[in-house]
């Protein structure tokens, strides 16, 4: 699959379409994960947060502008989004809307190739395909850096979905004004490491609880909460460090330390979030079982069930075996390192 070594997507003024622009943007995986706010409003993580953007299950979103139109129109994988995902991406444009200095209503539509809030990020190239097109439609002029902060409000994760490769959210430090500035994502140059991710996909439906309740929960309630958090900034330092190394087995036993230590906390949570299931703890089997047959492959898991396991892309199809040995009749997808963010043109609408 295509691999674009663009560091970041092209300015939010670039090749907007009259009245309207079309934006793709893909999911990322966490190696170092965020998980908590420090401010709910400006969705502000607790965390630094560092990812790898996929080559697989794009969202594709365009939004209009629709002058006349009483209300908002958000359409969600051919149909009227309702309840949380319709009132999150109209909160979304109005802040665009504020940005701007625009009051027109818009009509959104957006694709997923991927099940929607099964702990596979869709909101994260949901919200970056959103922040992008929405901010060509009202003719906001943002800079990679600018419009990583304003994916943010939408998911903290979406920011990171901007930028192909690896990418970093600095959870930045102080309140209000300082803190919506410091926090933003930025690619991270890692020249020499290109992983494949063979994604394990035991349960396509819908999470019991949003992971914006279970972060919530698990902040105001777990007792490991705030070890985690400090333990995950020495993971960070050694990630980025074992990164420029390329060095799969430490950045893999790091990211899944740090996975295993996100999940631990909200076992803790009161009540308790539990995500991994049966088949999740299968798959971690198989990946035990891996490296004691000598394959290096690491895993991670987020706000779902599903595991992505890290390895040498020489290896993706032994350990996609293994995974499906471990899950009979799950499905499993190989991704590697993708591309940032990109308005399509209007040759492409
Ligand atoms: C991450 N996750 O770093 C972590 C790891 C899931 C586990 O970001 O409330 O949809 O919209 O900011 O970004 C999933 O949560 O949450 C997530 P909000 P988001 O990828």
């Amino acid at each position: 699959m295509s691999v674009d070594h663009q560091p970041g997507p092209a300015g939010s003024g670039e090749r907007a379409f009259e009245h309207g622009a079309t934006a793709v943007a893909h999911p990322n995986i966490a190696l170092i994960k965020y998980w908590g706010k420090r401010d709910e409003r400006l969705m502000i993580p607790y965390v630094d947060s560092l990812s790898l953007t996929l080559d697989v299950f794009p969202t594709t979103t365009t939004v209009r502008l629709s002058p006349g139109a009483p209300a908002d129109s958000v359409t969600l994988d051919g149909s009227p989004a309702e309840g949380e995902p319709r009132r999150r991406v109209i909160a979304f444009l109005d802040l665009v809307r504020e940005l701007a200095g625009r009051t027109e209503p818009a009509v959104v539509d957006t694709r997923n190739s991927v099940p929607t809030g099964a702990g596979l990020a869709s909101s994260a190239s949901g919200f970056a395909a959103l922040a992008l097109a929405s901010a060509a439609a009202y003719g906001l002029d943002l800079d990679p850096t600018a419009l990583s902060r304003l994916a943010r409000r939408g998911s903290a994760s979406a920011s990171r979905s901007l930028f192909g490769g690896f990418a970093i959210c600095h959870a930045g430090r102080g309140t209000g004004a300082a803190a919506d500035l410091g926090s933003y994502a930025e690619p991270v140059s890692v020249p020499d490491f290109d992983p494949a991710l063979v994604i394990a996909l035991v349960d396509a439906g819908p999470k019991a609880v949003s992971s914006r309740a279970a972060m919530r929960r698990t902040v105001e309630t777990s007792p490991l909460y705030r070890s985690w958090a400090t333990s995950s900034e020495a993971d960070l330092s050694q990630m980025r460090a074992a990164l420029q190394r390329g060095d799969l087995d430490a950045v893999g036993e790091i990211a899944e330390r740090n996975a295993l230590g996100m999940h631990a906390t909200m076992l803790a949570a009161r009540p308790a979030v539990r995500y991994l299931s049966p088949a999740t703890v299968a798959v971690l089997d198989g990946v035990l079982q891996l490296r004691a047959d000598g394959v290096p492959a690491y895993a991670t898991m987020d706000a779902g069930p599903n595991v992505k396991v890290l390895c040498h892309p020489a290896d993706a199809a032994r350990v996609a075996e293994a995974v499906r040995v471990a899950t009979p009749g799950c499905s499993v997808v190989t991704a590697r390192r993708g591309p940032g963010a990109r308005l399509r043109t209007g040759a492409e609408q």
